[in-house]
């Protein structure tokens, strides 16, 4: 239960009014068993040729009666407190000093998640997907965005969740107050592959989210470049297209080739090639990913390989065509994407 552990202020705020309202409910509830126990216990048993009781005017109903004005005085009192708790959990949480905070918008896609890192200092902005990285101590505003249908931001550790509706932009604002890895989620049911759209969360020290970032913020490598470099009579170091069977290719160069052949930059973005779509996912740092398809594989290259071929067997559904791809197409291509880092 990640709700209960809390790792930042606005988590903690919340997990405390849980725990008192726990308790009060708690509280509350054992003393109706309690009470109705003892009743219980203490009802006169009655035989076959027992009389009905039948009881004339109103002296045995004082007690009852005073009984039940005390538990509705008590509850009552009980669920002001509750509701004043709520009031001031809610003006905490909203009064989260953001000064100097990192931007960051988040698209929800079904289903995944699309992150774009505002400019920050000398650092350019940046796209990435699936991963939302913060630093410790340092607020973060997330804008919130939907592209398809209502969607829900809910990172358990370190805020409530915030409704995605369509057309309707919102932010969400918190601060990671100690390092470690949170999953979020989409806490909205989104369609077929909801239950499929998870991100994962990591809050590091500043200078570790820096150098994360600076990379992120980086271009890929052109491997006709390093293929270019390695041999210098090759034509590979043109940006036309390279041939996808030219066997004097170094793979990587021939796995992008392949990237082209097969359409995978009509809804791909890899920055510092041509590829660029925006249907799916920004591959640009891919490799350095820790799942594929929101939370749905674990990333290496046996389920990447499965993921390509047929993402829908994966992940039924999903906007992904099947590619049945000639085997050193296919090891040539995830040859080249293992190179995203
Ligand atoms: C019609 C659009 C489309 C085409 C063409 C397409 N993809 Fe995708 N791809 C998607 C979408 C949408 C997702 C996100 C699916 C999800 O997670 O629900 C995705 C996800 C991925 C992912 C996982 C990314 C991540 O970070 O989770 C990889 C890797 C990928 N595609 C590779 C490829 C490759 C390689 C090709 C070409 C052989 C290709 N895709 C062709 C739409 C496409
Ligand atoms: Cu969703």
């Amino acid at each position: 239960m990640q709700a209960l552990e809390p790792a930042g202020v606005q988590a903690t705020r919340i997990a405390d009014l849980w725990h008192l309202t726990l308790l009060v409910c708690g509280g509350v509830f054992a003393c109706v068993l309690a009470v109705l126990i003892i009743a219980l216990l203490r009802a006169p048993r009655a035989s076959a040729d027992t009389r009905p009781l039948v009881v004339h005017g109103d002296a045995s109903e004082k007690r009852p009666t005073r009984a039940v004005l005390w538990a509705t005085a008590v509850s009552t009192v009980l669920l002001i407190g509750l509701v004043v708790a709520d009031v001031v959990t809610e003006r905490a949480l909203s009064r989260l000093p953001v000064a100097n905070a990192l931007h960051v918008e988040m698209i929800g896609h079904q289903w995944w998640w699309e992150t774009r890192y505002a400019a920050d200092g000398d650092r350019p902005a940046f796209t990435g997907a699936n991963e939302l990285r913060v630093p410790v101590g340092r607020p973060v505003i997330v804008s919130l965005r939907s592209a398809d249908v209502i969607h829900t931001f809910w990172v358990p550790s370190l805020h409530g969740k915030k409704d995605m509706i369509p057309g309707r932009p919102t932010t969400i604002e918190f601060r990671a107050d100690a390092p470690g890895e949170f999953r979020g989620l989409c806490a909205e049911f989104c369609g077929e592959q909801h239950a499929m759209m998870a991100f994962s969360v990591k809050a590091d020290a500043p200078d570790a989210f820096a150098a994360w970032a600076d990379r992120q913020a980086l271009p890929a490598p052109d491997p006709r470049k390093a293929a270019a470099a390695a041999a210098p009579s090759l034509p590979g170091a043109a940006p036309a297209a390279v041939p996808a069977s030219d066997p004097r290719l170094a793979d990587t160069a021939r796995g992008l080739a392949v990237f082209f052949d097969k359409g995978c930059a009509q809804c791909h973005t890899i920055r510092g090639t041509h590829a660029n779509g925006t249907l799916g996912p920004d591959l640009t740092h891919l490799a350095s990913r820790p799942t594929l398809a929101a939370g749905t594989l674990a990333n290496n290259r046996g389920n990447l390989a499965g993921w390509i071929v047929d993402a829908n067997s994966l992940k039924p559904g999903v906007m992904m065509p099947i590619n049945r791809l000639p085997p050193d197409d296919l090891q040539a291509l995830l040859g080249y994407l293992e190179t995203l880092q």
